[in-house]
């Protein structure tokens, strides 16, 4: 497989641990997404949004957006599970990771950043926005699990909550929020990091990290 996707992308940091836990081998293609490499003409038709990560599978087959790329080699490969078996409990998995995916990390990445730029004019305010972005979803992220026994978001083992909660701290802390805010947030990222699946996918460990 190889895995279209850029260290400091934390989409493709999800995808990254999902197949470091799933103990799957994949070639890594980096596009430099300051310099819109991930809008260049011969990566577009594999991927239409212009965004990474992309997963080409064995068969040459390309499938777009983290969680439905984690979905199908959870699917696929499914040893260890990123799921739980029970409906209810997996719908409740879903619901948090989405509580990231779709209502925090859309709202601060880089395109739109760069318009928000654009428009008033400044980085600072731009930088404000992501903060604030990160700060108010994670809080309520934070309260989600305010019932849960850890040590991960969701049990004993990481879940997709999990691939989706660490590479968004990660962003958080780049945009300076006040992650001390939610301790059990932190207490989950400690206890994700401590494996190597997830440590490996780190960002600064990547090849094309700068
Ligand atoms: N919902 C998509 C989000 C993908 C996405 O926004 N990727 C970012 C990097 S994390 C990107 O390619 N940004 C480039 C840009 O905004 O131009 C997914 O989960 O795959």
């Amino acid at each position: 497989m190889i895995l279209h996707g850029y260290y400091r992308s934390s989409a493709s940091y999800r995808v990254r641990i999902a197949l470091n836990l799933k103990g799957l081998p994949v070639s890594h293609v980096s596009h430099h997404l300051r310099k819109g490499e991930q809008r260049a003409a011969d990566y577009l038709p594999l991927n239409p949004q212009g965004l990474v990560p992309t997963l080409v599978a064995d068969d040459g087959r390309a499938l777009t957006q983290s969680l439905a790329i984690v979905e199908w080699l959870d699917e696929t490969y499914p040893q260890p599970p990123l799921l739980p078996a029970d409906p209810w409990e997996r719908a409740r998995v879903r619901a948090f990771a989405q509580a990231i995916a779709c209502d925090i990390h859309p709202l601060q990445n880089l395109r739109i950043l760069t318009k928000v730029k654009a428009m008033t004019g400044s980085d600072d305010d731009s930088q404000a926005w992501a903060r604030f972005v990160n700060e108010d979803g994670l809080a309520a992220c934070e309260a989600m699990l305010a019932n849960e026994p850890g040590p991960f978001c969701f049990g004993t083992r990481p879940t997709l909550a999990d691939i989706c909660l660490v590479p968004q701290l990660v962003n958080a802390r780049r945009f300076n929020a006040d992650v001390a805010r939610f301790p059990r947030l932190l207490a989950i990222e400690v206890a994700a990091n401590a494996l190597p699946a997830f440590a490996d996918a780190a960002p600064a460990k990547q090849p094309d990290a700068e």
